[in-house]
């Protein structure tokens, strides 16, 4: 028989073979949906995303083999920028373009062998799919959840369209890296500040989330105490918001924003203001550049006095560290307690006092109040308390509770993503698109020969007339952020063929495991909680939480290459000699190890690595060594070596064919393995305990989502079990114990190499395919790891063996013993005279 394994053939015979085989349902059990993040199309499959459905694809085939019917599907969030990107690059219309990727891209997926359903498979462009999108933005218009308003905005002068705030990251756009601008446009946006509270009160139900990610969503919603208090000026009253008003005696200077109504007004009359003022505006105004940038001001020559002691009082700045949109617009400065107002009164020369006791300065910690009049000799939690009560009582101002979370702006300027169903009339002001009107399905007909909104340079598909006036009206232009498609995609997939409704109520499940990046800890998971909330308000869905559990996998990262002429190189273009590295003849320069990308070429085409060791040796590799959540380095020594061990596994398959039991009982359901004590062989009868622990041990570790452990404790087992070659000597029931060996040998490895476990389950001669065995089971008393082996002598002479718990009394001793055939045969006729038992070592009896 041939000893070298042909993935190739056997590859793609199984994956052609699980494509025309349905595997066996499991209707009417429980059920468990495991997902990962969608892909979106952008025409190759790259690491990243083998990992991330490796992982996935490990849970689902577990979950799978323990009874469960798992609903694993997989699709495409089909629109986006890149599609336009390549319109205008290549000539291709986006959606044959996205198209065409989603058909080579699932080609690549099905090379993995991943347990997919893909009779759910969606793509978000699918009017199909957005048409119910649609209904859903009419729904939440209707119920006050969109609004549309002129607002400051974050424009991407790359991508020309404007970006939500959580995708501004260090003042740059998530994905074009250029800096963002501000610009006052006309906006839709999701009121998902009006689910500030239960998005933040609900990170408490979601023990199953990393705590990381809860945290990084809790700052991002950022609940606040504080108060507003109100400071009296010659233009009239400025209220201040603060989250720290205890600290009121160390008031230096008020601060309003550029934006703020009174800056606006006094730069009508003072030049240097509105010159003051310009400049602000042209810079970025998110936390990041807020935080890094110079603190500048310019002094509006206004006073204003501390509310609660009127000799005390201070200048007022318009300053370009005050955002307009948070709070108030206005801030009362504090130098010593606070780090951008020290940095503004040091450059402003204006007074530092301080008023909580430290060593430091600036200081923001806990302390006792000192210089602080009523507030004296409190802490500072006690001080905010009773500043907040004096502050009520004289009428100058009161508590108040906020959040960082601002409103989702999800207009975007570009073509192909889902058009906004509404219409604008100059009779009736913003209509939505009729119920018998949806979908709007995007034109085709668009012409991306120059920059800006396809749609808005559209000859005709902009002109309606106005559905409740008949008059001429347009449709709004503006498509959805693509985050709104990729927001509730989830509970379409559990019932993706409805016409009629999104999702029926009764069908949509919470995603028991949620696999993806956590570069989305705050985007796409805030926003599908957001979703999820509001459907279940607007009677769409009974679920509260979308994502149960939460794994958060690590980046794939690979070395970086640099030519003697210092340009980039691709790790394939390097030769290897040893340890010498050389391109072209050059010395090649190793740099760091950083996160496959495309700009650094350090990165790995999975085709080619599937073409090279095959799938089950790349999803190996892909498992082993290092945690789902941590980064991992790709390297080439270590994929062989999972190469290798396929081939190991393979040959010891053959090998050991031709002495496995094959009859009736060595079927798919047989996996109750005869009583260790049959087996008489100690090696064996260690393998048996060693099978039971790796059974238990893998439950665990599957569970915990610790699938390199997993890969770990399977290896280990395998070494114990390459150890047995002594084939020819194997007694009828110590073949039979191999026989079930095998079988849970080869189940246990199907979530990871589940092309090589069906060829050898169907070489052994096993029947039903492996894919669709139960997992096995194990016995709870081998586990301890007390158990001992017990001797059992007749007259001096061994004729056994038994494994039991240590400390197991004389008595059981004895009926195990007398279970045994050796034991049986030499006790048959006889009398016992004597018994003699040594816990633990030795049972011997003596006979007549
Ligand atoms: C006085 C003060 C004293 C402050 C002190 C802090 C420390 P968080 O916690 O992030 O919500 N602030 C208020 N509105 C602002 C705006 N529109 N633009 C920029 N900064 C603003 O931050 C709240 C604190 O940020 C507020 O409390 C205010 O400064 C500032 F020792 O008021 B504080
Ligand atoms: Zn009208």
């Amino acid at each position: 028989m041939s000893k070298i394994y042909n993935f190739k053939a056997v590859e793609s015979k199984w994956q052609n073979f699980w494509q025309s085989n349905q595997s066996k349902s499991r209707e009417g059990k429980p059920k468990h949906y495991v997902l990962e993040m969608f892909m979106y199309p952008s025409g190759k499959v790259h690491m990243g995303h083998v990992r991330n459905y490796t992982l996935g694809d490990v849970i689902a085939r577990y979950k799978h083999a323990l009874g469960f019917d798992v609903l694993h599907p997989s699709g495409w969030d089909a629109f986006g920028l890149p599609a336009e990107n390549a319109a205008l690059a290549q000539g291709v219309h986006p959606k044959v373009w996205t198209y065409k990727n989603i058909e080579s891209m699932k080609s690549q997926l099905l090379r993995l062998g991943f347990f997919y359903d893909w009779s759910k498979e969606i793509a978000t462009c699918d009017p199909k799919y957005y048409k119910h999108q649609q209904k859903m933005f009419i729904e939440f218009f209707k119920n006050s959840l969109v609004d549309r308003k002129e607002s400051m905005v974050n424009w991407d002068p790359v991508e020309n369209t404007v970006l939500a705030n959580e995708q501004v990251i260090d003042g740059k756009g998530w994905r074009s890296g250029a800096l963002v601008e501000k610009k006052l446009l006309n906006q839709w946006s999701f009121k998902i500040t009006k689910y500030a509270k239960d998005l933040l009160k609900d990170l408490d139900l979601l023990e199953g989330w990393p705590d990381k990610v809860r945290l990084m969503q809790e700052n991002w919603i950022g609940f606040s105490v504080g108060a507003h208090i109100d400071f009296p000026t010659e233009r009239g009253n400025i209220k201040i918001f603060t989250t720290a008003p205890e600290t009121l005696w160390g008031i230096s200077f008020l601060a309003i924003s550029a934006y703020h109504p009174i800056a606006l007004e006094l730069s009508k009359e003072n030049p240097a203001i509105a010159e003051f003022i310009k400049e602000c505006q042209q810079t970025s105004t998110d936390q990041e550049t807020l935080d890094t940038a110079e603190k500048k001001g310019i002094d509006t020559g206004l006073k204003t006095k501390h509310p609660l002691d009127s000799t005390i009082e201070v200048p007022v700045y318009i300053t370009n560290y005050v955002l307009m949109e948070y709070g108030t617009g206005a801030i009362f400065g504090c130098p010593y307690h606070d780090n951008r107002d020290y940095e503004f009164a040091v450059k402003y020369k204006l007074p530092i006092k301080q008023v909580i006791e430290s060593d430091a300065m600036p200081y923001m910690g806990d302390g006792v109040m000192i210089n602080s009049d009523i507030l004296n000799g409190l802490d500072r939690k006690e001080a905010k308390k009773k500043i907040i009560e004096v502050l009520t009582e004289n009428g100058v101002g009161e508590g108040t509770t906020t959040y960082r979370l601002r409103d989702w702006g999800i207009s975007r300027q570009r073509y192909w993503g889902c058009p906004i169903p509404v219409i604008h009339c100059d009779s009736c002001g913003i209509v939505p698109v009729p119920d018998k009107d949806l979908p709007v399905i995007l034109p085709e007909d668009v012409d991306f020969s120059l920059p800006g909104n396809p749609l808005d340079r559209h000859p005709t598909w902009k002109n309606v007339s106005c559905p409740q006036c008949s008059k001429d009206a347009r449709r709004e232009t503006d498509t959805l952020d693509t985050f709104v498609d990729s927001s509730w995609y989830f509970l379409r997939f559990c019932d993706p063929h409805n016409t009629e409704k999104p999702f029926d109520k009764e069908k949509a499940l919470e995603v028991d495991t949620y696999i993806g990046g956590i570069e989305h800890a705050v985007l796409h998971l805030l926003y599908a909680r957001f979703i999820t909330k509001a459907l279940r308000d607007l009677g769409y869905t009974h679920i509260t939480e979308p994502f149960k559990r939460l794994l958060t996998q690590g980046m794939v990262c690979h070395e970086t290459y640099k030519s003697a002429d210092g340009e980039w190189l691709y790790p394939d273009e390097v030769v290897k000699e040893g340890d010498k590295l050389t391109y072209q003849g050059k010395p090649v320069k190793v740099g760091r190890i950083e996160k496959m990308s495309k700009s650094k070429k350090n990165v790995v085409d999975p085709e080619k690595v599937i073409n090279t060791y095959g799938a089950d040796a790349v999803r190996l590799f892909i498992l082993s060594d290092t945690p789902p959540s941590r980064d991992l380095f790709w390297s080439e020594e270590a994929l062989e070596g999972s190469w290798r061990f396929v081939n190991k596994l393979w040959r010891m398959g053959c090998e050991v064919e031709p002495y496995l039991v094959k009859d009736s009982e060595s079927d798919s359901n047989g996996y109750a393995i005869s009583d260790i004590n049959d087996l008489q062989n100690d090696k064996l009868k260690n393998l048996y305990i060693m099978m039971n622990k790796t059974v238990a041990q893998s439950n665990d570790l599957l569970e915990d989502h610790a699938m390199n452990k997993f890969v770990a404790v399977l290896r280990e087992f395998i070494n114990m079990v390459s150890e047995i070659n002594n084939f020819d000597e194997l007694n009828s029931v110590e073949r039979r114990f191999l026989t079930k060996m095998w079988q849970t040998i080869l189940v246990l490895f199907t979530p990871i190499m589940p092309h090589l476990t069906e060829e050898l389950w169907e070489l052994l001669g096993f029947k039903g395919g492996v894919t669709d065995q139960m997992w096995p089971s194990f016995d709870e008393a081998l586990l301890q790891n007390d158990t001992v082996n017990i001797a059992i002598q007749i007259n001096g002479k061994m004729r056994g063996v038994v494994t039991v718990k240590a400390g197991m009394p004389q008595d059981d001793v004895i009926k195990l013993a007398q279970g045994i055939k050796g034991v049986q045969d030499n006790l048959r006729d006889k009398t016992i005279i004597k018994t003699i038992f040594v816990p633990d070592k030795i049972l011997s009896f003596v006979i007549k």
